[in-house]
């Protein structure tokens, strides 16, 4: 790890340069991803903070003022990304949460290694009440011999991710990433378009302060979930009860409670027996993030990124946060 003595002066590109120097084999391909991670990023923001003002919410298939085709901003985030990934090499399919089919690289481009899988814009639905929403991307390394991703280049554990972060839109826009050496957040600073090293080596606390989780769907809970909850909440006495904040955007809640100790929870429900949230491009990436900065992602019985998919979309119940948390979790639910 490069010791930064000055962090108001590191952009991401040079700390990408500096990570990518402490891997002589590395191919500079990983780090490619991250800057066109980055200017998308960049290009996003842009469109989210104006969002309120030129009028471009609304369904897709609606016109605008101008009379012009409305697309809903997750799809133009979704197009943002593509754009900006799909021909510089270095990967060989991707996916997003906004389309059902993987998305390939299109034949006039080189493929790379590497598959991105993205939720471009996860919350969206905040974007009118101006409540903070984000970006959530994981990076696979092709498994499957040919030159085109497939697949079943896409359902690997989240254990074998080799990058995995987010975008934060929100009173600044931060994004927040690792490769496997630690977690470190960088800071947008719109005057110079530069994302600026703000957070090295982010750590979670062993125990939360925060709980996020929706507690209206508690009549669909079983008893074991609810039991759970109660824990949280400190009213089994067990332990001291959490301070709930949910704002209802993964990504707000997520790095609330990445910075200031919490779990978020999305537990399975009657109506919804797998949770609502997507394995591949939300729970995983996040779960690789927090285990690197010392907290626990689980199913309520395994962990996150030991589960092998067997779908693109697939869904699955979610405590991610704090370490003594999760194990909690895990043994209230799993008897574990
Ligand atoms: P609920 C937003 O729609 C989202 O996908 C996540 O960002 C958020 O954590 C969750 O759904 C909120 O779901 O059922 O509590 O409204």
């Amino acid at each position: 790890m490069v010791n930064h003595t000055d962090t108001s002066v590191v952009t991401i590109e040079r700390f990408i340069v500096e990570q990518e120097r402490l891997y002589p084999a590395a191919t500079g391909e990983l780090s490619g991803i991250m800057y066109d991670l980055a200017l998308a990023s960049k290009m996003i923001a842009n469109k989210v903070r104006l969002a309120g003002l030129v009028d471009i919410l609304g369904a897709k298939g609606t016109e605008n003022v101008q009379g012009e085709a409305q697309q809903k901003l997750d799809v133009i985030a979704n197009d943002i990304i593509v754009k900006a990934l799909d021909h510089g090499g270095r990967l060989c399919a991707m996916a997003s949460e906004e389309e059902e089919a993987i998305i390939p690289i299109p034949a006039r481009f080189r493929r790379g290694k590497y598959l991105l899988l993205f939720d471009p814009l996860d919350g969206s639905s905040n974007i009118d009440v101006n409540v903070p929403v984000g970006t959530i991307f994981s990076v696979l390394q092709k498994v499957t011999p040919g030159v085109d991703g497939t697949l079943e280049d896409m359902l690997q554990e989240g254990a074998r991710q080799v990058a995995a972060g987010y975008v934060i839109y929100g009173a600044s826009t931060m994004l927040v990433y690792t490769t496997g050496q630690g977690v470190h957040g960088f800071t947008l600073d719109p005057s110079i378009g530069e994302f600026l090293l703000s957070h090295p080596d982010m750590r979670i606390p062993e125990h939360g302060r925060y709980l996020s989780v929706n507690d209206s769907y508690e009549a669909l809970w079983t008893d074991e979930v609810r039991a759970l909850i109660r824990r949280y909440r400190g009213l089994d006495g067990k332990r001291a009860a959490m301070n709930v904040r949910y704002v209802g955007s993964l990504v707000a809640d997520f790095h609330r409670n990445l910075l200031g100790g919490g779990l978020f929870a999305y537990p399975a429900n009657s109506k919804s027996p797998n949770g609502k949230l997507r394995l591949l491009y939300e729970c995983n990436p996040l779960a690789f993030i927090v285990e690197q900065a010392g907290g626990a992602a689980t199913d309520g019985s395994r962990r996150i990124l030991d589960i092998k998919p067997t779908e693109l979309h697939q869904r699955s119940p979610y405590y991610v946060g704090s370490r003594a948390d999760v194990a909690i979790a895990t043994e209230m639910l799993a008897g574990g």
